[in-house]
Protein backbone atom coordinates (compact mmCIF):
# COMPACT_ATOMS: atom_id res chain seq x y z
CA UNK A 1 0.00 0.00 0.00
CA UNK A 2 1.99 3.14 -1.26
CA UNK A 3 1.78 6.09 1.77
CA UNK A 4 0.47 8.87 0.54
CA UNK A 5 -3.00 8.38 -0.65
CA UNK A 6 -5.25 10.73 -2.16
CA UNK A 7 -7.85 13.63 -0.44
CA UNK A 8 -10.37 11.87 -2.00
CA UNK A 9 -9.33 8.03 -0.06
CA UNK A 10 -8.84 9.77 2.97
CA UNK A 11 -12.18 11.48 3.21
CA UNK A 12 -13.71 8.17 1.79
CA UNK A 13 -11.55 6.21 4.55
CA UNK A 14 -14.46 7.46 6.82
CA UNK A 15 -17.30 6.20 4.92
CA UNK A 16 -19.88 3.78 7.22
CA UNK A 17 -21.07 1.17 4.36
CA UNK A 18 -25.24 1.30 4.98
CA UNK A 19 -26.35 -2.86 5.71
CA UNK A 20 -29.73 -3.92 5.46
CA UNK A 21 -31.86 -3.91 8.85
CA UNK A 22 -31.64 -8.02 8.99
CA UNK A 23 -27.68 -7.22 10.05
CA UNK A 24 -27.94 -4.15 11.78
CA UNK A 25 -26.93 -6.30 15.07
CA UNK A 26 -24.54 -8.26 14.03
CA UNK A 27 -24.04 -11.33 12.36
CA UNK A 28 -25.99 -13.52 14.76
CA UNK A 29 -29.20 -13.21 13.10
CA UNK A 30 -32.86 -15.26 13.40
CA UNK A 31 -33.15 -17.53 10.15
CA UNK A 32 -35.45 -18.59 8.73
CA UNK A 33 -35.64 -21.45 5.83
CA UNK A 34 -37.83 -21.20 3.10
CA UNK A 35 -38.93 -24.74 0.94
CA UNK A 36 -36.76 -27.10 -0.54
CA UNK A 37 -34.85 -25.87 -3.73
CA UNK A 38 -34.63 -27.06 -7.34
CA UNK A 39 -31.96 -26.60 -9.65
CA UNK A 40 -32.92 -23.63 -12.36
CA UNK A 41 -32.56 -26.64 -14.97
CA UNK A 42 -31.86 -30.55 -15.63
CA UNK A 43 -33.12 -31.14 -11.95
CA UNK A 44 -32.08 -35.02 -12.06
CA UNK A 45 -28.47 -34.87 -13.03
CA UNK A 46 -27.63 -31.44 -10.73
CA UNK A 47 -29.56 -33.27 -7.74
CA UNK A 48 -27.34 -36.57 -7.96
CA UNK A 49 -23.99 -34.87 -8.75
CA UNK A 50 -24.96 -32.52 -5.37
CA UNK A 51 -26.59 -34.94 -2.99
CA UNK A 52 -25.53 -32.72 -0.04
CA UNK A 53 -26.16 -29.51 -1.46
CA UNK A 54 -28.95 -30.00 -3.65
CA UNK A 55 -32.80 -29.25 -2.69
CA UNK A 56 -31.52 -26.79 0.69
CA UNK A 57 -33.88 -24.17 1.22
CA UNK A 58 -33.09 -20.46 0.81
CA UNK A 59 -32.70 -18.23 3.78
CA UNK A 60 -33.52 -15.13 4.98
CA UNK A 61 -32.16 -13.44 7.65
CA UNK A 62 -33.52 -10.96 10.64
CA UNK A 63 -31.97 -9.18 13.44
CA UNK A 64 -31.72 -10.63 17.15
CA UNK A 65 -30.36 -9.71 20.47
CA UNK A 66 -28.83 -12.87 20.55
CA UNK A 67 -25.16 -10.94 20.93
CA UNK A 68 -21.77 -13.10 20.80
CA UNK A 69 -21.74 -16.34 18.92
CA UNK A 70 -19.02 -18.89 18.78
CA UNK A 71 -15.44 -17.48 17.30
CA UNK A 72 -15.07 -18.37 13.94
CA UNK A 73 -11.81 -18.61 11.63
CA UNK A 74 -12.04 -18.22 8.21
CA UNK A 75 -10.44 -17.74 5.07
CA UNK A 76 -11.35 -15.55 1.87
CA UNK A 77 -10.60 -15.67 -1.57
CA UNK A 78 -10.73 -13.62 -4.93
CA UNK A 79 -11.27 -15.12 -7.68
CA UNK A 80 -10.96 -13.85 -11.17
CA UNK A 81 -11.06 -10.38 -12.60
CA UNK A 82 -11.38 -7.42 -10.87
CA UNK A 83 -14.36 -5.83 -9.37
CA UNK A 84 -15.06 -2.73 -7.43
CA UNK A 85 -15.85 -3.17 -4.19
CA UNK A 86 -13.92 -6.17 -3.78
CA UNK A 87 -11.81 -4.64 -0.52
CA UNK A 88 -15.52 -3.87 1.14
CA UNK A 89 -16.73 -7.68 0.50
CA UNK A 90 -13.13 -8.41 2.86
CA UNK A 91 -14.42 -5.09 5.04
CA UNK A 92 -17.61 -6.66 5.74
CA UNK A 93 -16.30 -10.19 5.98
CA UNK A 94 -14.25 -9.28 8.92
CA UNK A 95 -16.01 -7.12 10.52
CA UNK A 96 -19.16 -9.60 10.51
CA UNK A 97 -17.02 -12.07 11.93
CA UNK A 98 -15.88 -9.78 14.61
CA UNK A 99 -19.66 -9.01 15.57
CA UNK A 100 -20.21 -12.62 16.05
CA UNK A 101 -17.26 -12.88 18.46
CA UNK A 102 -14.24 -10.60 18.66
CA UNK A 103 -12.23 -13.43 18.74
CA UNK A 104 -13.02 -14.57 15.48
CA UNK A 105 -9.94 -14.42 12.89
CA UNK A 106 -9.88 -13.90 8.98
CA UNK A 107 -7.25 -14.90 6.75
CA UNK A 108 -6.72 -13.65 3.01
CA UNK A 109 -5.44 -16.57 0.77
CA UNK A 110 -2.71 -14.46 -1.75
CA UNK A 111 -3.08 -14.52 -5.42
CA UNK A 112 -6.95 -16.01 -6.11
CA UNK A 113 -7.60 -19.43 -5.68
CA UNK A 114 -4.13 -20.94 -6.10
CA UNK A 115 -3.32 -19.37 -2.53
CA UNK A 116 -5.50 -21.41 -1.26
CA UNK A 117 -3.80 -24.70 -3.05
CA UNK A 118 -0.52 -23.43 -2.45
CA UNK A 119 -1.07 -22.27 0.97
CA UNK A 120 0.27 -18.33 0.57
CA UNK A 121 -1.99 -16.47 3.11
CA UNK A 122 -2.10 -13.24 5.04
CA UNK A 123 -4.00 -12.68 8.27
CA UNK A 124 -6.11 -9.64 8.23
CA UNK A 125 -6.13 -7.37 10.97
CA UNK A 126 -7.78 -4.54 11.67
CA UNK A 127 -5.32 -2.37 10.88
CA UNK A 128 -4.76 -3.54 7.56
CA UNK A 129 -8.02 -4.20 6.35
CA UNK A 130 -8.63 -0.16 7.55
CA UNK A 131 -5.92 1.10 5.03
CA UNK A 132 -8.71 -0.76 2.12
CA UNK A 133 -12.28 0.48 2.99
CA UNK A 134 -14.47 1.95 0.46
CA UNK A 135 -11.48 1.65 -2.19
CA UNK A 136 -11.17 -0.27 -5.52
CA UNK A 137 -9.07 -3.27 -6.74
CA UNK A 138 -8.48 -6.16 -5.15
CA UNK A 139 -4.22 -5.51 -4.07
CA UNK A 140 -5.83 -6.41 -0.57
CA UNK A 141 -4.55 -10.15 -1.77
CA UNK A 142 -4.72 -10.36 -5.25
CA UNK A 143 -6.72 -12.36 -7.34
CA UNK A 144 -6.26 -15.17 -9.89
CA UNK A 145 -7.95 -17.86 -12.62
CA UNK A 146 -6.64 -21.08 -10.70
CA UNK A 147 -9.79 -22.94 -11.31
CA UNK A 148 -10.50 -25.11 -7.95
CA UNK A 149 -12.23 -28.42 -9.74
CA UNK A 150 -9.58 -31.24 -8.90
CA UNK A 151 -9.94 -33.16 -5.84
CA UNK A 152 -6.09 -33.03 -5.51
CA UNK A 153 -6.74 -29.48 -4.97
CA UNK A 154 -9.54 -29.79 -2.50
CA UNK A 155 -7.42 -32.03 -0.09
CA UNK A 156 -4.96 -29.60 -0.27
CA UNK A 157 -7.10 -26.94 0.08
CA UNK A 158 -8.57 -28.72 2.85
CA UNK A 159 -5.22 -29.48 4.58
CA UNK A 160 -4.34 -25.97 4.59
CA UNK A 161 -7.31 -24.95 6.33
CA UNK A 162 -6.38 -27.15 9.33
CA UNK A 163 -3.05 -25.69 9.88
CA UNK A 164 -4.79 -22.44 10.21
CA UNK A 165 -7.88 -23.67 12.10
CA UNK A 166 -10.10 -22.55 9.25
CA UNK A 167 -13.48 -23.92 9.40
CA UNK A 168 -15.32 -21.73 6.63
CA UNK A 169 -14.13 -20.30 3.40
CA UNK A 170 -16.04 -17.22 1.02
CA UNK A 171 -15.03 -17.28 -2.16
CA UNK A 172 -15.65 -13.93 -4.36
CA UNK A 173 -15.96 -14.57 -7.96
CA UNK A 174 -18.06 -15.03 -10.65
CA UNK A 175 -20.33 -17.73 -12.25
CA UNK A 176 -17.42 -20.43 -12.90
CA UNK A 177 -16.05 -19.52 -9.27
CA UNK A 178 -18.99 -19.87 -7.68
CA UNK A 179 -19.81 -22.97 -9.22
CA UNK A 180 -16.53 -24.16 -8.20
CA UNK A 181 -16.87 -23.00 -4.84
CA UNK A 182 -20.06 -25.32 -4.68
CA UNK A 183 -18.00 -28.33 -5.90
CA UNK A 184 -16.04 -27.77 -3.36
CA UNK A 185 -19.35 -27.06 0.05
CA UNK A 186 -20.08 -30.52 -1.62
CA UNK A 187 -17.19 -32.32 -1.32
CA UNK A 188 -16.77 -30.94 2.25
CA UNK A 189 -19.85 -31.98 3.32
CA UNK A 190 -19.44 -35.57 1.71
CA UNK A 191 -15.91 -36.07 3.60
CA UNK A 192 -17.36 -34.16 7.14
CA UNK A 193 -14.40 -31.96 6.71
CA UNK A 194 -15.84 -29.49 9.05
CA UNK A 195 -15.15 -26.95 6.41
CA UNK A 196 -17.71 -24.27 5.40
CA UNK A 197 -17.81 -22.83 1.89
CA UNK A 198 -19.68 -19.52 0.95
CA UNK A 199 -19.86 -17.97 -2.51
CA UNK A 200 -20.12 -14.16 -2.84
CA UNK A 201 -21.36 -12.67 -6.67
CA UNK A 202 -18.51 -10.44 -8.44
CA UNK A 203 -17.83 -9.39 -12.15
CA UNK A 204 -18.03 -6.44 -13.68
CA UNK A 205 -19.83 -8.11 -16.70
CA UNK A 206 -23.28 -8.14 -14.76
CA UNK A 207 -23.63 -11.96 -15.99
CA UNK A 208 -24.01 -13.27 -12.63
CA UNK A 209 -27.76 -12.62 -11.90
CA UNK A 210 -31.29 -14.36 -12.06
CA UNK A 211 -34.30 -14.44 -9.70
CA UNK A 212 -32.40 -14.52 -7.12
CA UNK A 213 -29.57 -12.23 -7.16
CA UNK A 214 -30.87 -9.20 -8.30
CA UNK A 215 -26.86 -7.97 -9.76
CA UNK A 216 -23.51 -8.82 -9.69
CA UNK A 217 -21.15 -6.67 -7.48
CA UNK A 218 -18.76 -3.95 -9.56
CA UNK A 219 -21.33 -4.00 -12.55
CA UNK A 220 -23.02 -0.43 -11.14
CA UNK A 221 -19.24 1.45 -10.57
CA UNK A 222 -17.44 -0.12 -13.88
CA UNK A 223 -20.74 1.04 -15.81
CA UNK A 224 -20.54 4.58 -14.37
CA UNK A 225 -16.56 5.12 -14.93
CA UNK A 226 -17.25 3.79 -18.52
CA UNK A 227 -20.29 6.15 -18.84
CA UNK A 228 -18.31 9.06 -17.59
CA UNK A 229 -15.92 8.50 -20.38
CA UNK A 230 -18.41 7.62 -23.53
CA UNK A 231 -20.15 10.92 -22.12
CA UNK A 232 -16.69 12.76 -22.55
CA UNK A 233 -15.95 11.25 -25.97
CA UNK A 234 -19.83 12.05 -26.97
CA UNK A 235 -19.19 16.06 -25.69
CA UNK A 236 -15.87 16.14 -27.73
CA UNK A 237 -17.57 14.56 -30.81
CA UNK A 238 -20.36 17.57 -30.58
CA UNK A 239 -17.97 20.18 -30.21
CA UNK A 240 -15.16 19.30 -33.27
CA UNK A 241 -18.20 17.40 -35.27
CA UNK A 242 -15.19 15.75 -37.40
CA UNK A 243 -14.81 12.17 -36.03
CA UNK A 244 -16.86 9.09 -35.44
CA UNK A 245 -15.73 7.49 -32.24
CA UNK A 246 -16.08 3.47 -32.27
CA UNK A 247 -16.11 2.59 -28.49
CA UNK A 248 -15.27 -1.30 -27.30
CA UNK A 249 -16.62 -1.84 -23.72
CA UNK A 250 -15.79 -5.18 -21.88
CA UNK A 251 -17.93 -7.55 -20.66
CA UNK A 252 -17.03 -10.92 -22.40
CA UNK A 253 -19.61 -12.34 -24.34
CA UNK A 254 -22.57 -10.37 -22.60
CA UNK A 255 -23.68 -7.37 -23.55
CA UNK A 256 -24.77 -6.01 -20.36
CA UNK A 257 -22.55 -3.66 -19.79
CA UNK A 258 -22.55 -1.79 -23.60
CA UNK A 259 -26.80 -1.47 -22.74
CA UNK A 260 -26.34 0.19 -19.21
CA UNK A 261 -24.09 2.42 -21.01
CA UNK A 262 -26.34 2.92 -24.00
CA UNK A 263 -28.84 3.60 -21.40
CA UNK A 264 -26.51 6.12 -19.20
CA UNK A 265 -25.53 8.10 -22.11
CA UNK A 266 -27.68 7.78 -25.90
CA UNK A 267 -25.32 6.85 -28.34
CA UNK A 268 -26.17 7.26 -31.81
CA UNK A 269 -25.36 3.35 -31.98
CA UNK A 270 -25.00 0.38 -29.40
CA UNK A 271 -24.52 -2.78 -31.05
CA UNK A 272 -26.19 -5.53 -28.74
CA UNK A 273 -24.34 -9.34 -29.38
CA UNK A 274 -27.22 -10.97 -28.06
CA UNK A 275 -29.35 -9.31 -30.70
CA UNK A 276 -27.04 -9.77 -33.42
CA UNK A 277 -26.81 -13.38 -32.30
CA UNK A 278 -31.16 -13.68 -32.69
CA UNK A 279 -31.46 -11.74 -35.94
CA UNK A 280 -28.00 -13.83 -37.34
CA UNK A 281 -26.92 -10.31 -38.67
CA UNK A 282 -23.82 -11.04 -40.88
CA UNK A 283 -20.72 -8.85 -40.62
CA UNK A 284 -22.03 -6.64 -43.93
CA UNK A 285 -25.58 -6.34 -42.05
CA UNK A 286 -24.13 -4.64 -39.21
CA UNK A 287 -21.55 -2.41 -41.06
CA UNK A 288 -24.48 -1.17 -43.88
CA UNK A 289 -26.56 -0.57 -40.37
CA UNK A 290 -23.40 2.04 -39.02
CA UNK A 291 -23.18 3.28 -42.50
CA UNK A 292 -26.65 4.29 -43.10
CA UNK A 293 -26.82 5.78 -39.71
CA UNK A 294 -23.28 8.07 -40.43
CA UNK A 295 -25.31 8.44 -43.90
CA UNK A 296 -28.35 9.90 -42.53
CA UNK A 297 -26.40 12.30 -39.69
CA UNK A 298 -24.44 13.55 -42.41
CA UNK A 299 -27.13 14.40 -44.45
CA UNK A 300 -27.94 16.47 -41.19
CA UNK A 301 -24.52 18.13 -41.26
CA UNK A 302 -23.34 15.99 -38.59
CA UNK A 303 -20.64 13.97 -39.61
CA UNK A 304 -19.68 12.90 -36.16
CA UNK A 305 -21.16 10.09 -33.44
CA UNK A 306 -20.22 7.62 -31.18
CA UNK A 307 -20.89 3.68 -31.83
CA UNK A 308 -20.73 1.44 -28.79
CA UNK A 309 -19.25 -2.30 -29.39
CA UNK A 310 -19.64 -4.96 -27.02
CA UNK A 311 -16.49 -6.68 -26.22
CA UNK A 312 -17.84 -10.61 -27.75
CA UNK A 313 -19.29 -9.11 -30.49
CA UNK A 314 -17.44 -11.53 -33.38
CA UNK A 315 -18.53 -14.39 -31.28
CA UNK A 316 -22.10 -13.87 -31.90
CA UNK A 317 -21.77 -12.96 -35.86
CA UNK A 318 -22.65 -16.24 -37.23
CA UNK A 319 -20.35 -16.32 -39.84
CA UNK A 320 -17.33 -15.12 -37.75
CA UNK A 321 -18.39 -17.55 -34.69
CA UNK A 322 -18.27 -20.18 -37.60
CA UNK A 323 -14.92 -19.44 -38.53
CA UNK A 324 -13.60 -19.41 -34.49
CA UNK A 325 -14.42 -22.73 -34.19
CA UNK A 326 -12.99 -24.06 -36.93
CA UNK A 327 -9.98 -22.06 -36.03
CA UNK A 328 -10.09 -23.13 -32.90
CA UNK A 329 -9.77 -27.21 -34.25
CA UNK A 330 -7.33 -26.26 -36.68
CA UNK A 331 -5.02 -24.57 -34.13
CA UNK A 332 -5.36 -27.09 -31.39
CA UNK A 333 -4.74 -29.57 -34.40
CA UNK A 334 -2.34 -28.60 -36.22
CA UNK A 335 -0.36 -26.52 -33.62
CA UNK A 336 3.37 -27.53 -34.51
CA UNK A 337 2.40 -26.62 -38.36
CA UNK A 338 1.47 -22.99 -37.33
CA UNK A 339 3.25 -21.97 -34.57
CA UNK A 340 6.30 -21.86 -37.45
CA UNK A 341 4.50 -19.75 -39.66
CA UNK A 342 4.59 -16.16 -38.93
CA UNK A 343 3.56 -13.65 -41.48
CA UNK A 344 0.00 -13.22 -42.17
CA UNK A 345 -0.50 -14.17 -45.71
CA UNK A 346 1.96 -17.67 -45.67
CA UNK A 347 -0.68 -18.10 -42.47
CA UNK A 348 -3.72 -17.22 -44.44
CA UNK A 349 -2.21 -19.88 -47.26
CA UNK A 350 -2.00 -22.92 -44.77
CA UNK A 351 -5.25 -22.61 -43.43
CA UNK A 352 -7.08 -22.18 -46.16
CA UNK A 353 -6.21 -25.67 -46.58
CA UNK A 354 -8.11 -26.71 -43.71
CA UNK A 355 -11.01 -23.78 -43.64
CA UNK A 356 -13.84 -24.58 -45.45
CA UNK A 357 -14.52 -22.64 -48.31
CA UNK A 358 -17.05 -20.18 -46.66
CA UNK A 359 -14.93 -19.70 -43.24
CA UNK A 360 -11.98 -19.13 -45.93
CA UNK A 361 -14.01 -16.30 -47.75
CA UNK A 362 -14.75 -14.93 -44.49
CA UNK A 363 -10.99 -14.94 -43.08
CA UNK A 364 -9.93 -14.00 -46.39
CA UNK A 365 -11.73 -10.42 -46.10
CA UNK A 366 -10.56 -9.67 -42.66
CA UNK A 367 -8.17 -7.03 -42.70
CA UNK A 368 -4.59 -8.55 -41.52
CA UNK A 369 -4.12 -7.30 -38.61
CA UNK A 370 -7.42 -9.19 -37.31
CA UNK A 371 -6.06 -12.14 -38.98
CA UNK A 372 -3.30 -12.17 -36.79
CA UNK A 373 -5.62 -11.74 -33.53
CA UNK A 374 -7.68 -14.28 -34.44
CA UNK A 375 -4.81 -16.91 -34.70
CA UNK A 376 -2.30 -15.34 -32.65
CA UNK A 377 -4.25 -15.21 -29.43
CA UNK A 378 -5.76 -18.15 -27.21
CA UNK A 379 -6.69 -18.72 -23.87
CA UNK A 380 -5.28 -22.01 -21.29
CA UNK A 381 -8.76 -23.40 -22.62
CA UNK A 382 -7.73 -22.70 -26.51
CA UNK A 383 -10.37 -20.61 -27.27
CA UNK A 384 -9.82 -16.80 -28.86
CA UNK A 385 -9.46 -14.32 -26.10
CA UNK A 386 -12.09 -11.66 -27.75
CA UNK A 387 -10.81 -8.84 -25.21
CA UNK A 388 -7.58 -9.08 -27.60
CA UNK A 389 -9.39 -8.96 -31.22
CA UNK A 390 -9.77 -5.31 -31.98
CA UNK A 391 -13.73 -5.12 -32.73
CA UNK A 392 -13.45 -1.52 -32.83
CA UNK A 393 -10.91 -1.09 -35.46
CA UNK A 394 -12.32 -3.80 -37.36
CA UNK A 395 -16.03 -1.87 -37.76
CA UNK A 396 -14.21 1.12 -38.29
CA UNK A 397 -12.57 0.15 -41.07
CA UNK A 398 -15.06 -1.46 -42.75
CA UNK A 399 -17.73 0.96 -42.42
CA UNK A 400 -14.73 3.29 -44.01
CA UNK A 401 -15.02 0.74 -46.98
CA UNK A 402 -18.35 0.49 -47.02
CA UNK A 403 -18.58 4.39 -47.37
CA UNK A 404 -16.60 5.07 -49.84
CA UNK A 405 -18.66 2.02 -51.91
CA UNK A 406 -21.86 4.25 -51.30
CA UNK A 407 -19.86 7.30 -52.34
CA UNK A 408 -18.97 6.41 -55.55
CA UNK A 409 -22.86 5.06 -56.13
CA UNK A 410 -23.84 9.20 -55.00
CA UNK A 411 -25.47 8.05 -51.86
CA UNK A 412 -23.04 9.58 -49.42
CA UNK A 413 -21.50 12.90 -49.99
CA UNK A 414 -20.23 13.37 -46.45
CA UNK A 415 -16.52 13.23 -44.27
CA UNK A 416 -15.84 9.70 -42.27
CA UNK A 417 -12.91 10.35 -40.24
CA UNK A 418 -12.85 7.36 -37.10
CA UNK A 419 -11.12 7.09 -33.73
CA UNK A 420 -10.99 3.66 -31.73
CA UNK A 421 -11.25 3.44 -27.69
CA UNK A 422 -11.80 0.06 -25.47
CA UNK A 423 -13.20 0.68 -22.33
CA UNK A 424 -12.12 -2.30 -19.64
CA UNK A 425 -9.57 -1.46 -17.15
CA UNK A 426 -9.93 1.79 -16.58
CA UNK A 427 -13.41 1.11 -14.80
CA UNK A 428 -12.47 -2.75 -12.52
CA UNK A 429 -10.60 -0.97 -10.06
CA UNK A 430 -12.57 1.96 -9.61
CA UNK A 431 -13.13 3.59 -6.07
CA UNK A 432 -16.66 1.71 -5.55
CA UNK A 433 -19.94 4.07 -6.21
CA UNK A 434 -22.20 4.59 -2.86
CA UNK A 435 -24.18 1.92 -4.41
CA UNK A 436 -21.32 -0.39 -4.76
CA UNK A 437 -19.83 0.72 -0.83
CA UNK A 438 -22.72 -0.54 0.61
CA UNK A 439 -23.78 -3.97 -1.64
CA UNK A 440 -20.47 -5.23 -1.27
CA UNK A 441 -19.81 -4.57 2.61
CA UNK A 442 -23.64 -5.64 2.72
CA UNK A 443 -22.68 -8.73 0.85
CA UNK A 444 -19.28 -9.78 3.32
CA UNK A 445 -21.40 -8.91 6.58
CA UNK A 446 -23.71 -11.11 5.45
CA UNK A 447 -21.56 -14.45 4.30
CA UNK A 448 -20.17 -13.69 8.17
CA UNK A 449 -24.34 -13.98 9.08
CA UNK A 450 -24.28 -17.75 6.45
CA UNK A 451 -21.05 -18.74 8.30
CA UNK A 452 -22.74 -18.16 11.76
CA UNK A 453 -25.51 -19.83 10.98
CA UNK A 454 -23.78 -22.96 10.09
CA UNK A 455 -24.47 -23.20 6.31
CA UNK A 456 -22.17 -23.99 3.41
CA UNK A 457 -23.26 -24.29 -0.88
CA UNK A 458 -24.85 -20.90 -0.40
CA UNK A 459 -24.27 -17.18 -2.09
CA UNK A 460 -24.39 -14.68 -0.13
CA UNK A 461 -27.98 -12.72 -1.01
CA UNK A 462 -28.90 -8.76 -0.57
CA UNK A 463 -31.99 -7.94 -2.40
CA UNK A 464 -34.49 -5.01 -2.88
CA UNK A 465 -31.52 -3.47 -4.15
CA UNK A 466 -33.69 -0.41 -6.11
CA UNK A 467 -34.76 0.62 -2.61
CA UNK A 468 -32.77 2.11 0.15
CA UNK A 469 -30.60 -0.04 2.36
CA UNK A 470 -33.28 0.41 4.76
CA UNK A 471 -35.30 -1.76 3.00
CA UNK A 472 -32.75 -3.95 1.54
CA UNK A 473 -33.02 -8.28 2.91
CA UNK A 474 -30.47 -10.35 3.50
CA UNK A 475 -30.04 -14.31 3.84
CA UNK A 476 -28.89 -17.48 1.55
CA UNK A 477 -29.70 -18.81 -2.02
CA UNK A 478 -28.40 -22.55 -2.70
CA UNK A 479 -25.92 -22.00 -5.28
CA UNK A 480 -27.02 -25.18 -6.48
CA UNK A 481 -30.12 -23.48 -7.29
CA UNK A 482 -28.86 -21.34 -10.32
CA UNK A 483 -27.14 -24.36 -12.17
CA UNK A 484 -27.98 -26.11 -15.06
CA UNK A 485 -25.54 -28.78 -17.42
CA UNK A 486 -23.63 -27.16 -19.91
CA UNK A 487 -21.28 -29.06 -22.60
CA UNK A 488 -18.27 -27.83 -21.77
CA UNK A 489 -14.66 -29.31 -23.81
CA UNK A 490 -17.23 -32.08 -24.77
CA UNK A 491 -18.05 -32.91 -21.51
CA UNK A 492 -21.40 -32.83 -19.32
CA UNK A 493 -20.55 -30.23 -16.60
CA UNK A 494 -23.19 -28.35 -14.12
CA UNK A 495 -22.60 -24.82 -13.91
CA UNK A 496 -23.94 -21.75 -12.55
CA UNK A 497 -26.31 -20.38 -16.12
CA UNK A 498 -23.99 -17.12 -17.63
CA UNK A 499 -27.45 -14.50 -17.43
CA UNK A 500 -27.28 -12.87 -21.06
CA UNK A 501 -28.87 -9.84 -21.99
CA UNK A 502 -33.06 -10.86 -22.69
CA UNK A 503 -34.23 -9.42 -25.44
CA UNK A 504 -37.77 -9.29 -24.20
CA UNK A 505 -36.93 -7.88 -20.82
CA UNK A 506 -37.47 -4.01 -20.04
CA UNK A 507 -33.35 -2.92 -20.71
CA UNK A 508 -33.59 -3.73 -24.07
CA UNK A 509 -36.82 -2.76 -24.58
CA UNK A 510 -35.87 0.83 -23.37
CA UNK A 511 -33.14 1.13 -25.22
CA UNK A 512 -35.26 -0.30 -28.32
CA UNK A 513 -37.67 1.93 -27.76
CA UNK A 514 -35.33 5.23 -28.03
CA UNK A 515 -32.55 3.79 -30.40
CA UNK A 516 -33.76 5.29 -33.43
CA UNK A 517 -34.31 9.05 -32.02
CA UNK A 518 -30.35 8.66 -30.89
CA UNK A 519 -29.52 7.43 -33.84
CA UNK A 520 -30.43 10.46 -35.96
CA UNK A 521 -30.58 13.30 -33.29
CA UNK A 522 -28.02 13.99 -30.87
CA UNK A 523 -29.51 13.37 -27.79
CA UNK A 524 -25.83 13.42 -25.95
CA UNK A 525 -26.28 12.39 -22.24
CA UNK A 526 -23.12 13.56 -19.96
CA UNK A 527 -23.39 11.61 -16.75
CA UNK A 528 -20.20 13.32 -15.40
CA UNK A 529 -17.74 10.91 -12.74
CA UNK A 530 -19.09 9.35 -9.99
CA UNK A 531 -19.89 11.89 -6.91
CA UNK A 532 -19.64 10.20 -3.24
CA UNK A 533 -20.89 13.10 -1.74
CA UNK A 534 -23.89 15.18 -2.58
CA UNK A 535 -27.80 14.82 -2.93
CA UNK A 536 -28.93 11.10 -2.63
CA UNK A 537 -30.36 11.26 -6.95
CA UNK A 538 -26.69 12.02 -7.10
CA UNK A 539 -24.61 9.57 -4.97
CA UNK A 540 -27.19 6.68 -4.25
CA UNK A 541 -28.66 5.99 -7.69
CA UNK A 542 -28.79 2.68 -8.75
CA UNK A 543 -28.24 1.52 -12.52
CA UNK A 544 -30.63 1.53 -15.49
CA UNK A 545 -30.75 -2.09 -15.57
CA UNK A 546 -31.39 -2.77 -12.45
CA UNK A 547 -33.95 -0.12 -11.78
CA UNK A 548 -35.69 -1.41 -15.61
CA UNK A 549 -35.51 -5.17 -14.34
CA UNK A 550 -36.96 -4.62 -10.83
CA UNK A 551 -39.32 -1.28 -10.99
CA UNK A 552 -42.93 -2.24 -10.33
CA UNK A 553 -44.22 1.56 -10.71
CA UNK A 554 -46.81 2.47 -13.39
CA UNK A 555 -44.01 4.13 -15.55
CA UNK A 556 -43.00 7.17 -13.04
CA UNK A 557 -39.32 6.28 -14.13
CA UNK A 558 -40.58 5.87 -17.76
CA UNK A 559 -39.23 2.44 -17.75
CA UNK A 560 -41.93 -0.01 -19.89
P1 LIG B 1 -14.59 -12.01 -14.50
O1 LIG B 1 -15.59 -12.72 -15.35
O2 LIG B 1 -13.59 -12.89 -13.89
O3 LIG B 1 -15.25 -11.11 -13.49
O4 LIG B 1 -13.76 -11.00 -15.45
C1 LIG B 1 -14.37 -10.05 -16.22
C2 LIG B 1 -13.48 -9.42 -17.26
O5 LIG B 1 -13.21 -8.08 -16.90
C3 LIG B 1 -14.12 -9.49 -18.66
O6 LIG B 1 -14.99 -8.42 -18.87
C4 LIG B 1 -12.92 -9.49 -19.55
O7 LIG B 1 -13.19 -10.12 -20.79
C5 LIG B 1 -11.93 -10.30 -18.78
O8 LIG B 1 -12.23 -10.09 -17.41
C6 LIG B 1 -10.50 -9.90 -19.05
O9 LIG B 1 -9.68 -10.60 -18.18
P2 LIG B 1 -8.10 -10.52 -18.15
O10 LIG B 1 -7.74 -9.11 -17.77
O11 LIG B 1 -7.71 -11.53 -17.13
O12 LIG B 1 -7.65 -10.85 -19.52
Amino acid sequence: MSKTISALQKARAAYKPKLPPALANGANVEVKEGAPTKSVADQDKVKALFPNTYGIPELTFSATAKGEAKAVTAGVILSGGQAPGGHNVIAGLFDGLKSLNKNSRLFGFLGGPGGLVDNKYVEITPEFIDQYRNTGGFDIIGSGRTKLETHEQFDKGLENCRKLGITALVIIGGDDSNTNACLLAEYYLAKNAGVQVIGCPKTIDGDLKNEQIETSFGFDTACRVYSELIGNIQRDANSAKKYWHFIKLMGRSASHIGLECALQTHPNVALISEEVAAKKQTLDEIISYIASIVAARSAKGDNFGVALIPEGLVEFVPEIKKLISELNDILAHHDAEFKEIHDTESRFKALSKYLTAESCKVFGSLPGSIQDQLTNERDPHGNVQVSLIETEKLLAQLVSKKLKEVKKAGTFAGKFSSQVHFLGYEGRCAAPSNFDADYCYSLGFNAAALIGAGKSGYMSSVRNLIKPASEWTAGGIPITMMMNIERRHGEDKPVIKKALVELDAAPFKAFAKNRETWAVETDYVYPGPIQYFGPSEVCDAVTKTLELEHCKCSCSCNCK
